[in-house]
């Protein structure tokens, strides 16, 4: 009688030391539901199964037994319930760890750009025009000799039209503007007056390189088309737009000049933004700078076009934006715009 109860019992024994082993070694969900259904299984499960067999055991070992089996059922139900505890834990564990980051690493730094000081000279002439409701237009680049010449009452032996001074694409027939005016010519073919447009672009000229010239520059050029503006308007559209962009104190001087597509036709000057008109090296101890030239549309370019004259009268400038940009910023390098030195134009931020 002691015998069997103590075999039963150590059965018991040996069979909790097992399951406890081989609970320890589970470390999935899976594993655990496969320990659970062999040792506390409804069906087969060992435990289960020792407690199903109490009945055959004598009256007097089978409260021994079952109290011995049922504190081992209760001991294996608690391990499974700490096993599966401590699994959950390891594994929201392993999970922080996958998605660990280090909110105190500085960020990447995104390299900041800026716009180009050319850029910045249009964007300042687009806005300043703007004001006097002027409307940007931009057009092709490649144009015919009637676009870029003849509507523009170019004479055929202007210096412009020499096969040195154009690049010609098709010579006398396609050619890379040399100046905006084209595109003014378009303009007006387009739309009825009044006209208040500027164009800004590229305009290709041979020209021999040097600090102050280059064959790709870019221009700015203004027209205005009504029934009743003067040169007086010319001058005041051309003053503020000088002081916009060169300080209100500016001074603008008009002198004579010549243009096929102006008559009559003014170079203009502003005083010197580095002397104010005392003399310096800026300004070759003139007092003034150079800044563009201007005039009143002739009649055959608006005859051109299909504006009558007798109705319509206009008034047209143009200038470099190089040039601008270089005054604005004291750059003496026309080539500097073009070479994409960043050390030169990161001083433009
Ligand atoms: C300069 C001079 C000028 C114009 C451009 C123009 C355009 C049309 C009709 C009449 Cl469609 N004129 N433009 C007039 C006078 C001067 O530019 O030195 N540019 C750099």
């Amino acid at each position: 009688m002691t015998t069997a109860q103590t075999q039963e019992e150590q059965a018991l024994a040996a069979l909790r030391e097992r399951a406890v082993a081989e609970l320890a070694a589970v470390t999935t969900g899976d594993g655990l539901e496969e320990w659970r259904t062999r040792y506390l299984g409804r069906e087969r499960g060992e435990l289960t199964g020792i407690l199903k067999g109490l009945g055959k055991l004598a009256p007097d070992q089978r409260k021994a037994v079952g109290q011995a089996a049922n504190a081992v059922k209760a001991d294996l139900d608690r391990l499974l319930e700490e096993r599966r505890q401590a699994l959950r834990a390891a594994e929201r564990a392993a999970a922080l760890e996958r998605e660990r980051l280090d909110v105190t690493l500085p960020g990447r730094v995104i390299p900041r750009g800026h716009v180009h000081p050319l850029s910045q000279t249009i964007r300042d002439i687009v806005r300043v025009m703007g004001e006097m409701g002027f409307q940007l237009y931009d057009g092709p680049e490649v144009e015919t000799d009637y676009y870029n010449f003849q509507a523009l009452n170019i004479p055929p032996d202007h210096p412009a039209r020499d096969m040195q001074d154009t690049f010609w694409i098709a010579p006398g027939q396609i050619l890379l503007r040399t100046q905006t005016s084209p595109m003014q010519i378009h303009v007006m073919e387009h739309m009825r007056p009044p006209v208040r447009a500027i164009v800004i672009g590229k305009v290709y000229r041979n020209e021999a390189i040097d600090a102050s010239h280059e064959a790709i520059f870019h221009q700015v050029e203004g027209l205005l088309i009504d029934e009743t503006c003067t040169m007086a308007d010319l001058r005041g559209v051309v003053e503020r737009f000088a002081r916009e962009m060169f300080g209100a104190e500016r001074k603008v001087r008009f002198r004579p000049s010549y243009f096929p597509f102006t008559e009559p036709s003014a170079e203009f000057d502003i005083d010197c933004i580095n002397c104010n008109g005392a003399g310096c090296r800026v300004c070759k101890y003139s007092g003034w700078l150079e800044m563009g030239g201007s005039g009143m549309v002739d009649p055959r370019v608006l005859r051109g076009v299909g504006y009558d004259p007798s109705v319509y009268r206009g008034f047209a400038f143009g200038l470099g934006i190089e040039r601008i940009a270089m005054l604005r910023y004291g750059i003496d390098e026309i080539r500097a715009f073009s070479t994409n030195d960043l050390r030169f134009l990161r001083q433009f931020t």
